[in-house]
């Protein structure tokens, strides 16, 4: 049940019990996101007015330059989480390792763990674009009170029992997911709290927009070329745009809203494809399926691919259910 306006700490509370595992600890854990975005944000929002802004100087275990930003808002995520003693583990994109949280002592009862992309698109962080945080969350597979091992991390997504990303933009929202639908909470700055702005977000079954970089384009598989032809095609006046922010959280959330399917398929450059498949797609494929959309990796569910690796790498095509099934076909027409 959901109420416009109302708080997201109310929203918590009223749906608790409509969640099937509840015992207080997912709500608290949801809570300390909402702490950590708060914080996350304020430095988002300044980062072109102080010395936060440029390369921390590190790479991480992607080999990719690891900005300031990226680097502050990992370290404010862990430690609001294991600050609250709320999981057990966390796995993080900055992280080349998961983290185990409290394992030494055999009375830690926490049975979540998180994996988390902090700042999803921070290249655009110097050129003020909206950047995201993508989060994903699991009940832990292992027995409570032992130290966490890499099997409560390397879950299928249809297992997640919650879900969700910040977006840190022209305004800054929560949208989540616990398996009952999609909401979305929009910050007031000016009092520090999330209102429910957005209840139960949901794909437009079909849309007009599709995201990808076409800079790729003679990389792209040939299932995908095909698809971009036929998004530009004349005949049927085929009403299609093209818009690409390169930040997955914000071509997401404006598909999300208006209808459309972003795509990052494998190339010759990232052969398996770019995003990660524990902290960004799981949980945006989650949030996805949620508000009726679909996700796959061109031939499977991105929720029912069984993960092999912390950081491995899949193709992403996700958003408008029909727009997914219509490059689908386009892919496994070309594999026949
Ligand atoms: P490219 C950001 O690094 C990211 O993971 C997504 O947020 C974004 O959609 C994509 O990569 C952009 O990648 O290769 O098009 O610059």
């Amino acid at each position: 049940m959901s109420r416009k306006n109302q708080t997201l700490g109310e929203f918590i509370i009223e749906n608790q019990t409509s969640f099937k595992y509840t015992s207080g600890e997912l709500s608290r854990l949801i809570n300390s996101i909402r702490l950590a975005a708060k914080v996350v944000n304020h430095e988002v929002n300044k980062a072109g007015l102080v010395d936060i802004l440029g390369a921390f100087g590190d790479t991480n275990i992607q080999g990719e330059d690891q900005q300031k930003l990226d680097v502050y808002a990992n370290e404010k995520f862990i430690q609001t989480l294991t600050n609250r003693n709320i999981v057990c583990g966390i796995a993080s994109e900055e992280e080349d390792h998961f983290i185990a949280i409290n394992s030494q002592d055999e009375n830690n009862q926490n049975k979540y763990v998180v994996l988390i992309d902090p700042l999803d698109g921070s290249s655009n962080i110097d050129v003020n674009v909206s950047v995201g945080t993508i989060f994903s969350v699991f009940r832990r597979v292992t027995p409570i009170g032992t130290p966490v091992t890499l099997e409560d991390f390397l879950q299928k997504g249809n297992q997640q029992v919650a879900a969700g990303y910040i977006i840190y933009g022209t305004s800054t929202m929560l949208v989540y997911t616990t398996g009952a639908g999609v909401n979305g909470f929009t910050l007031n700055p000016a009092i520090g709290a999330f209102y429910l702005s957005h209840p139960d977000m949901q794909f437009p079954e079909d849309g007009n927009i599709y995201s990808v970089n076409e800079g790729n384009y003679i990389h792209f598989p040939q299932g995908v070329k095909d698809y971009i032809k036929y998004c530009q095609m004349e005949e049927g006046n085929r009403p299609y745009t093209s818009r690409y922010i390169g930040s997955l959280v914000s071509d997401f959330h404006r598909n999300m809203i208006k209808g459309g399917i972003y795509i990052y398929p494998n190339t010759s450059k990232n052969p398996t494809g770019k995003l990660r498949l524990l902290y960004e797609c799981n949980p945006m494929a989650f949030i996805a399926e949620q508000a009726l959309g679909k996700a796959s990796d061109g031939f499977t569910r991105i929720l029912d691919l069984q993960p092999t690796e912390l950081h491995q790498r899949v193709p992403f095509f996700c958003g408008s259910k029909i727009m997914v099934e219509e490059v689908e076909e386009f892919m496994q027409k070309v594999t026949v």
